[in-house]
């Protein structure tokens, strides 16, 4: 079995306990091959360029870790990565900034990440690099003479060409996608709009899922939906059900249903429309009034970038609003939690909710759509209301599905969901949880890995 080197824009040396299911299932695969896993340390450096990689082995995984200066990250990652591509590729092109300085630090800091990885890889290693801030490591690392099997997956939408067309300086990005030899993305719309992108470069050609490109080099592009790790999530959501701090949380509910929402701070989640829904569910449906609660966690995420800092006043604002309006003596109807809380205590909550509510206005795939469901107890489900333009809602045909700018189709569908029949609930859970389970991380992990490891296509 080939050597697995992975690099991701940042890597967190985290406890299993603590660590996402991405960075559990890329370990599990790290340490089933022997591997590598690169990336930033999350450290910055005031040294005017950093120090040699920090390596350090943990059982069969090898880290290898650079900090990066103030400059790298601000034209890096929070300038093209988060100012430019992150908004394209959700469809804002009224959010991004273009700035050729910060374009041109995005382009060296992946051949600076190139170069030193360069040093560390082996013949017939498999390198599989991850999101939108490594997207040119490919083409560095052939300059650099790598002849290694090189993947990449995307974990955020790819917007039709029109969308995508609007971005100075495209034609560079598509053609150093084109250096991989699969590339993936979460879904087939994806796939489609980054084919259409290519045909209309006249960069490449494609039958079936094999593309080749003008200059007669071959990839593989497909759809590689991620998953989570379905049945330790559902077993950690039982096990915090009966943990004290839910019990507490149940009691703090008195009865009332709760409805939960989970996101990072981030506009393309569709946060203050999610309120704006839910606002107008109790106003049109008064005796709900009281009745239920709605808890919305949102832990802060790149509060650099100058748009995040300021949806975080708007939501706050909004969320006062709603319940200095609306709220009793005894009642609150908006719970706002602007902080991480644990992972344990988040599948609790969501087994502890009648509603997922998850209306993000376009996501990749939204993992907290499939955990929320996973989290769910089999004898009394919730339900989970998802936002059509989401990559899940393309797998977990159990939701009520929900056109995130609708303010009032959000409205309505949580009215359906509070008040749908048990049987109901049951057998749309049962089909989506079914599918999570097949679909898990590793059977992610596996698919794209074996699809990385056929032999180069020519
Ligand atoms: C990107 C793409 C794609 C949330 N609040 C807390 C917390 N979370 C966890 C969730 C979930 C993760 O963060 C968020 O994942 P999402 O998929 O929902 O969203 P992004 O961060 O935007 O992820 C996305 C994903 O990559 C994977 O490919 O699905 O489309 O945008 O796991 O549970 N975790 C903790 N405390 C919180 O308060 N501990």
């Amino acid at each position: 079995m080939n050597r697995l080197i992975v690099v991701s824009n940042r890597v967190t040396l985290a406890q299993p306990s603590s660590a996402g299911g991405l960075a559990i299932a890329l370990s599990a695969a790290l340490a089933q091959r022997g591997g590598l896993w690169m990336g930033w340390s999350g450290q910055q450096t005031d040294d005017k360029s950093p120090a040699p990689l920090a390596i350090s082995t943990v059982g069969k995984i090898t880290y290898a870790l650079t900090d990066l200066t103030q400059k790298d990250l601000e034209e890096y990652y929070q300038g093209f990565a988060n100012r430019v591509l992150w908004p394209i590729c959700h469809y804002r092109l009224d959010l991004a900034e273009y700035e050729r300085k910060e374009m041109s630090g995005y382009f060296r800091v992946n051949r600076f990440f190139a170069e030193r990885l360069a040093s560390l890889v082996q013949e017939g290693d498999l390198v599989w690099v991850h999101d939108y801030h490594l997207i040119p490591l490919a083409a560095e690392l052939r300059r650099a003479g790598l002849r290694n099997r090189l993947g990449f997956f995307l974990h955020i939408p790819w917007p039709p060409p029109d969308v995508f067309f609007a971005m100075p300086v495209h034609a560079e990005i598509l053609k150093s996608l084109c250096s991989y030899d699969v590339v993936g993305f979460q879904t087939k719309y994806d796939v489609e709009n980054f084919l259409g992108c290519l045909h209309r470069s006249g960069l490449a050609r494609h039958v079936g899922g094999i593309i080749t490109t003008t200059e007669g080099k071959s990839l593989r592009v497909g759809a590689y939906p991620i998953g989570i790790d379905t049945a330790r999530f559902s077993t950690l959501a039982a096990q915090s059900a009966t943990s004290r701090p839910l019990r507490k949380a149940a009691e703090s509910l008195r009865g009332r249903d709760l409805i939960v929402g989970a996101d990072r701070l981030d506009y393309s989640k569709g946060i203050t429309q999610r309120i704006d829904a839910f606002e107008r569910f109790i106003r049109s449906e008064k005796h709900m009034q009281g009745k239920v609660t709605y808890l919305q966690i949102t832990p802060k995420s790149r509060s650099e970038v100058p748009e995040y800092e300021a949806m975080q006043r708007v939501v706050a604002e909004q969320a006062g609003r709603v319940n200095g309006e609306l709220g009793t003596l005894d009642w609150v109807p908006i719970r706002y939690i602007n902080r991480s809380v644990p992972h344990n205590l988040l599948s609790g909550l969501y087994r502890l909710s009648k509603v997922g509510l998850v209306t993000p206005l376009r996501d990749g795939m939204n993992l907290v759509a499939k955990e929320y469901v996973a989290a769910q107890s089999e004898d009394d489900p919730g339900v989970l209301v998802l936002s059509a333009f989401a990559g899940a809602a393309r797998e977990l045909d159990g939701a009520i599905k929900v056109n995130p700018y609708d303010v009032e189709g959000i409205a309505q569908a949580l009215s359906t969901a509070l008040t749908m029949s048990l049987e109901e609930r049951r057998e749309r859970w049962r089909s989506m949880y079914d599918h999570l389970l097949e679909h898990d991380v590793q059977h992610w992990c596996e698919w794209f890995l074996d699809d990385l490891e056929v032999p180069p296509l020519q």
